[in-house]
């Protein structure tokens, strides 16, 4: 069954992570912080003993420093660290450069994060190892950055790849090598296995892709649920999720009509509210945030007003302040009588909340 599902994987799929992103963008930026490890958050010494690190490059990560560690740990571990605030503004624009790179080589593109991505160059006549050099070089030339790439039939073989020789590498995994290569694998490589999963696998005596394949599929759906039926199938280097496009991203927003048209600030204020908090709900739910809040206000004479506010960091998903920043552009464009049919809240600017809510709301 599985050799057989293996056989009709034909797609050709890259995973791209620019290597220690932040540490890297701001080393490229100052020489004076390329020898020195380097920690990118916040000196706990100015900010009284907050902060939390978001990457660190590659010496301090040898003394210990990893990402989402507080920084006072960090410096506890390595007393020399140098300490560089974060700047979001210039990595996003860095990441807007590489994604215009990625659309050379293909149109199927999934975002991971600022920079990650998986790209599916099944389309591509060229071969897929030759298109990661050519990717990597492009990316070098634009932005004298690193980055590591995986190559195989699947997304998550194709993450496993890029992971294998970082920093600066490319890994390509065929079919002919797949299976070794996850047999091999230890058992805390595999996508989804956590802590948790971890202590539960060392219990059992789990520690490699081969005591995994061991294991038949009713006793890991017994001992894990449906996370079993991933883990069985990753232990047999199988894995149909397609790279989902989502280039295009796209705006979460909120209406609301009135039958009877409103003529009380207050009533105005309480739908903003609600529209707010059902909004945050939904960013919330699908891990984003925005840049830009529009707000939308259509009166009785069907006159529409739409106002937006675009930050260079994203909005704090904050219903009551999202509210008020309605609100006050509510009260600019009707400051006395009026008769509202419509009102409207929508983020655009959508970024994926993954890495930047750690390191942007800290202890702010
Ligand atoms: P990663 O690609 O996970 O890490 P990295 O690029 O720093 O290092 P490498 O790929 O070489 O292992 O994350 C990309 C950026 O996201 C990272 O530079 C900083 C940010 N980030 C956080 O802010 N908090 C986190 O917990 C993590 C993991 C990343
Ligand atoms: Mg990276």
């Amino acid at each position: 069954m599985a050799e057989f599902l293996q056989a009709k994987d034909n797609r050709r799929i890259l995973h791209v992570d620019i290597d220690a992103f932040y540490a890297q963008v701001e080393m490229r930026d100052n020489p004076a912080l390329r020898k020195v490890p380097l920690g990118i958050g916040r000196d706990p010494d100015l900010h009284h003993g907050h902060g939390v690190i978001a990457t660190a490059n590659y010496i301090a990560r040898r003394a210990g420093v990893h990402s989402a560690m507080e920084s006072i740990e960090a410096k506890r571990a390595c007393p020399n660290l140098v300490f560089v605030a974060p700047d979001f503004e210039k990595y996003r624009a860095i990441s807007g450069q590489i994604h215009q790179i990625f659309h050379e080589f293909t149109d199927m593109i999934e975002p991971v994060a600022l920079d990650e991505a998986y790209l599916d160059v099944t389309a591509n006549k060229m071969a897929a190892p030759t298109l990661a050099a050519q990717l990597r070089h492009r990316i070098w030339q634009e932005t004298q950055l690193t980055c590591s790439v995986g190559v195989s039939y699947n997304k998550v073989l194709a993450k496993l790849g890029s992971e294998h020789h970082k920093p600066n590498g490319v890994t390509v995994i065929p079919h002919e090598l797949a299976q070794d290569f996850v047999l091999n694998l230890p058992i805390k490589d595999f996508r989804g296995v956590g802590k948790k999963t971890l202590e539960k696998f060392e219990k059992m005596g789990v520690t490699d892709g081969r005591d995994l394949y061991a294991m038949s599929l009713d006793e890991l759906r017994v001992q894990f649920g449906s996370f079993g039926d991933v883990l069985y199938w990753q232990a047999r280097a199988t894995h149909f999720s397609p790279v989902k496009d989502r280039s295009v991203r796209q705006s979460v927003g909120k209406e609301s009509t009135f039958e009877l048209a409103l003529h009380d600030r207050s009533e105005v204020e309480m739908t903003f509210k609600t529209l707010a908090e059902k909004v945050v709900l939904n960013m919330k739910k699908k891990k984003l945030l925005g840049r830009t809040l529009t707000v939308k206000i259509r009166d009785d004479d069907f006159k529409t007003q739409t106002k937006g506010m675009t930050q260079a960091v994203p909005f704090e998903l904050d219903a009551a302040f999202l509210a008020r920043q309605a609100m006050l552009i509510f009260d600019e464009a009707y400051p006395d009588n009026f008769s509202i049919r419509l009102l409207g809240l929508t983020f655009s600017n959508i970024v994926e909340q993954k890495y930047e809510a750690v390191s942007l709301f800290d202890s702010l």
